[in-house]
């Protein structure tokens, strides 16, 4: 075996010439990679009694993509294409042997290969779309080719990772290797290809499937309008579409020179710099500084649950799918009867709905059981409290649990708002004590906010993060204040979105202006959706605020088709002029002025206070690092991926220009607008929040 470079070796095997790629951790194509790769190829090409050449990784996957750190920077070494041409280009039969994952431009290379063969257990795909990009080296040109328009179009705007088999079916992979034999496997499969004679397959000379597309506008209208939902406000699925587009209309040549033109765009755009950067923070958030990698993990392989509310049943149904068996507590049997239906159904409609078996409904539901007897929970691992908001009942339960729990169960409280540290008091052992913040539907929603009390233990955080990534959430780790990271943040916008409507905006034009900008809905639909009604007492209502007004007017939101909007029998929302004239007579009452409000003052009043208070949030302590806050608010509250959430948007609208607004809102308005003094000085000193 001879070493080319520090990640590249060649060997031969017969006459057999075998290329191996050993870059950690996932063998992507920096400059290194990719001279290893020209020089072996080279090498190869020009040794006389070589026959064929195998490019095969070392380590956990074959090449997942290009360096996306490398995106840019000044280029070093021969270019992607380069390779790429002199793999193509070759004289002899080229084979990628695949296993792991084959992504980006590691299946591009794998597609100016002449052959590919895989294990069962790796997986293609293009998934540059979900950076803001489109495979630009030569995939949306190779890929409709072999796979034909209307597959090329999914894969391209999912970035789907396709399994091998499905891979072999579709023409992608020519070869299935043994799962533990990919080097043998692809000795043999060479020298077959060497002494059947076989062609050297090139893609880009493959014209029949794009052709046979070719006058057939219906395809590209009718997936246009398939994705429109998903895709909304995203620029790459639609230049992927492009892409496509071009490869029917167009000659190889001309195809790769509009791929090239149209990922140029989008490579140097802020779209795609912010979904580079949400790829990171995303991988960051798992690494807690002060958490070394050797900390004990406890178990948590039986799990309590204090609740069969909506809260309860959703966090329940996270462990069941992923075979922990749970227990939940409720009061009265009808409550627990009540929750445990409730969780039956939802795994019936998924599963009606084809996406899981009507096995794995009773196997989950097998999984959770239910009980009124709090005794029950006694030998759990982790017992999560997720009753209603009510600091006196959470003390309880967790006095109760500290007498129960079993020694070393980790104690978690599901509280969105309150204080941790005050609940752990309550217990002998504040160090079992944590917070997990999940988000509704819990079932379903990705964000988990593990909050990190005073007193909770090292290994209780770890094993928290670990338990969280077994059950497929992405986790971060906050400090205890009021509102956690998110909420403390939503409560800026909502404040702001209150206020506006006071002084002349209508709620309508304040969520058109945030569902415009990227987020799902804007704060009154939001409202409408959880119902106004939350924590709102009748008996105890003033007619104070505008909410108390809507509830009493019985306006209590979707659940009784009216509230900041009216809706028909399917839920669609409508502007209301009862609402209007509410909102009118209300400002007058409190001798507000109306005035005309602009799109670009309701996204800056709501928006840039959320940014402020990321700052306090820094400045306290209460979220490790600035991207960690926007992982938050991408996760959990539909912040726009394109936008990077509001750390990195406050960056790209420029730190010093919030600081300024919030200046002069202070001395306008007072305090709700005091700039945080950490703004100030990441502003003075030209701090780089994510350097
Ligand atoms: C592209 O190819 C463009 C071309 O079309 C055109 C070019 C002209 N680059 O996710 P993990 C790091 S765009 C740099 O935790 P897993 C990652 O940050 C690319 N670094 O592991 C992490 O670092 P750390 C298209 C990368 O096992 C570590 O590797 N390809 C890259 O859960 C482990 O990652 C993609 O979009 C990269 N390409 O999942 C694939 N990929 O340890 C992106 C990973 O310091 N990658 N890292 O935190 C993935 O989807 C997953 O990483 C993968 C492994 C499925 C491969």
């Amino acid at each position: 075996m001879t070493s080319i470079n520090d990640v590249t070796t060649i060997e031969k095997d017969g006459n057999i010439s075998i290329i191996t790629l050993n870059s950690p951790p996932v063998n992507a194509l920096s400059a290194p990679v990719r001279e290893g790769l020209h020089k072996g190829i080279t090498e190869a090409r020009n040794d006389g009694e070589s026959e064929a050449i195998i490019i095969i990784c070392e380590g956990r996957t074959f090449i997942a993509g290009a360096d996306i750190s490398e995106f840019g920077q000044e280029p070093k070494g021969p270019s992607l294409f380069e390779v790429q041409e002199f793999i193509e280009d070759s004289n002899k039969p080229v084979i990628a042997a695949i296993h792991g994952t084959a992504l980006g431009g590691g299946l591009e290379v794998a597609l100016t290969c002449h052959y590919r063969i895989a294990v069962p257990s790796a997986k293609c795909g293009l998934p540059e779309v979900n950076l803001g990009l489109l495979p630009g080296a030569g995939g949306t040109q190779r890929l409709p080719r072999v796979v034909g328009v209307e597959k090329a179009l999914q894969m391209v705007t999912s970035g789907q990772h396709i399994p091998a088999k499905q891979c072999l079916e579709m023409g992608l992979v020519d070869e299935i290797a043994a799962e533990d034999g990919l080097r043998e496997g692809s000795i043999n499969f060479a020298k077959k290809i060497v002494s059947e004679n076989r062609p050297l397959v090139k893609i880009s000379e493959m014209n029949d499937k794009v052709e046979a597309a070719r006058g057939n506008e219906n395809i590209f209208t009718d997936f246009r309008a398939s994705i429109a939902r998903r895709a909304r406000g995203f620029l790459a699925p639609e230049y992927n579409i492009q892409c496509i587009e071009a490869a029917v209309n167009n000659s190889f040549d001309e195809g790769i020179k509009i791929e090239r033109k149209l990922f140029m765009e989008l490579v140097t755009g802020t779209q795609s710099a912010a979904q580079r950067y949400a790829f990171f923070a995303q991988r960051q958030v798992a690494k807690i500084p002060d958490i070394e990698p050797d900390t004990e993990i406890k178990p948590f392989s039986s799990i309590g649950v204090i609740g069969a509310g909506t809260m309860g049943g959703g966090i329940s149904m996270n462990f069941a799918n992923v075979g922990i068996p749970v227990t939940i507590i409720e009061q009265s049997q009808e409550n627990l009867d009540k929750g445990l239906g409730i969780i039956r159904k939802n795994y019936e409609n998924t599963a009606n709905k084809g996406r899981i078996t009507f096995e794995d409904v009773e196997k989950r539901t097998n999984l959770i059981k239910g009980s009124t007897d709090i005794n029950d929970l006694s030998n759990c691992d982790l017992i999560i409290e997720a009753v209603f908001e009510n600091m006196d009942l959470k003390k309880d339960i967790f006095k109760t649990l500290d007498n129960i729990a079993k020694k070393g169960a980790i104690l978690a409280t599901n509280t969105s708002a309150l204080d941790v540290n005050e609940i752990a008091a309550q217990t002998s052992r504040p160090e079992d004590v944590i917070g997990l913040h999940f988000f509704s539907p819990a079932n379903v929603m990705r964000l988990l906010e593990i909050v990190r009390g005073e007193k909770t233990s090292k290994s209780v955080v770890a094993t928290s993060m670990k338990m969280a990534k077994s059950i497929g959430k992405v986790a971060a780790v906050v400090g205890v204040c009021p509102g956690f990271v998110g909420n403390r943040i939503l409560a800026q916008r909502q404040r702001e979105a209150n206020k506006l409507i006071l002084e002349g905006a209508m709620p309508w034009e304040v969520d058109d202006a945030l569902f415009d900008f990227g987020f799902p809905m804007g704060p009154f639909a939001m409202s409408d959706l959880a119902g106004l009604d939350i924590g709102w007492d009748e008996d105890l209502s003033t007619g104070d605020t505008l909410r108390d007004k809507l509830c009493e007017a019985g306006r209590l939101g979707q659940k009784t088709g009216k509230g900041f909007y009216i809706y028909d029998e399917k839920r669609n929302k409508s502007p209301d002029t009862e609402v209007e004239k509410l909102i009118i007579e209300f400002s007058e009452k409190h001798q507000i002025k109306r005035r005309e409000i602009s799109k670009e003052e309701i996204l800056e009043r709501c928006l840039y206070p959320m940014i402020n208070e990321g700052f306090k949030i820094l400045e306290e302590g209460m979220a490790i690092r600035a991207s960690d806050i926007d992982i938050v608010w991408i996760n959990g509250y539909g912040w726009p991926m394109y936008e990077g959430g509001p750390m990195f948007y406050g960056q790209l609208i420029g730190y010093d220009k919030i600081l300024k607004w919030h200046k002069e809102m202070e001395e306008k308005f007072g305090s709700d607008f005091s700039p945080s003094p950490y703004l100030e000085k990441v502003v003075n000193e030209k701090i780089n929040l994510f350097g």
